[in-house]
């Protein structure tokens, strides 16, 4: 009897094992069949959107430049690494035989774009940081997060070099809004209730895309506001300040 148990221990142990060793590696089979027409298709719409968004990104930055002069050097580096995602996102898209949309990406960035030219000619500063360096660079940093878990494995090591930068770029702008918040609240608060809506539409309107690339909506939508959140607290808000903030997503 005793004996009896314990074989059926190992057999249990044995058996464990083997189901940790399978779903582990099912786990790598569970990515996306990188070559069918469905995949490319909706590649062609996510990644011109990706490139679209990095060259926005860099124009960006320098068009912030010319409101923060003594920051032009540093400003310029941001730039330039934008022109490098840029790059490496185009790689991506050859690497798969696919062409970007780029038709696409210039309407789904029209009304953001908009309104961050419409900020810069007032010379809007705080409006133009929440836009680039935060609503923007979360977005990139929840959707780059959650791509890297299911992309293939040359655009995985692109995106992972590239979400590193967009840290430094969300931290950029997070220290500028920390420094200056006696004064920038209110435009803060504002920017905020323009611009979070339609990030939340943009999340809304590449989410069909994003899972036929097996990114999942819920957890685009959670890190982008876990990033978001985050960053609204070392800014130095207060909770209540930044769930008045997040409302504005959903009404
Ligand atoms: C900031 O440096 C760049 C801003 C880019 C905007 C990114 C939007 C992301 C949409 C979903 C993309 C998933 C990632 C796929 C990469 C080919
Ligand atoms: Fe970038
Ligand atoms: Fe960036």
């Amino acid at each position: 009897m005793h004996n009896e148990q314990k074989i059926t221990d190992m057999q249990t142990l044995e058996s464990t094992k083997k189901t940790t060793e399978e779903s582990t590696c099912t786990n790598s089979l569970n990515l996306p069949d990188f070559t069918t027409d469905s995949y490319k298709d909706a590649y062609s719409r996510i990644n011109a959107i990706v490139i679209e968004g990095e060259q926005e990104a860099h124009d960006n930055y320098i068009s912030i430049a010319k409101l923060i002069p003594n920051e032009l050097e540093e400003l310029t580096k941001l730039a330039r690494m934008e022109m490098k995602h840029k790059k490496g996102f185009t790689a991506c898209g050859r690497n798969l035989g696919v062409v970007a949309d780029m038709d696409f990406a210039k309407k789904f960035f029209s009304k953001l774009h908009g309104n961050f030219q419409i900020a810069l000619e007032k010379e809007n500063l705080t409006t133009c940081l929440l836009i680039q360096a935060i609503l923007i660079e979360a977005f990139a940093i929840s959707a780059y997060n959650v791509y890297i878990r299911v992309a293939d494995p040359f655009a995985k090591k692109i995106t992972e070099g590239v979400v590193k930068d967009e840290y430094l770029h969300l931290n950029y702008g997070q220290e500028w809004l920390k420094e200056n918040l006696s004064t920038c609240k209110e435009e803060l608060m504002e920017a905020n209730k323009v611009n979070l809506p339609l990030i939340k539409k943009m999340l809304d309107q590449v989410a069909e895309d994003a899972s036929t690339l097996a990114m999942d909506r819920e957890e685009l939508m959670e890190e982008f506001m876990i990033a978001y959140q985050d960053t609204l607290l070392e800014i130095g808000l207060d909770n209540r300040e930044i769930a008045r903030m997040a409302m504005a997503a959903i009404v």
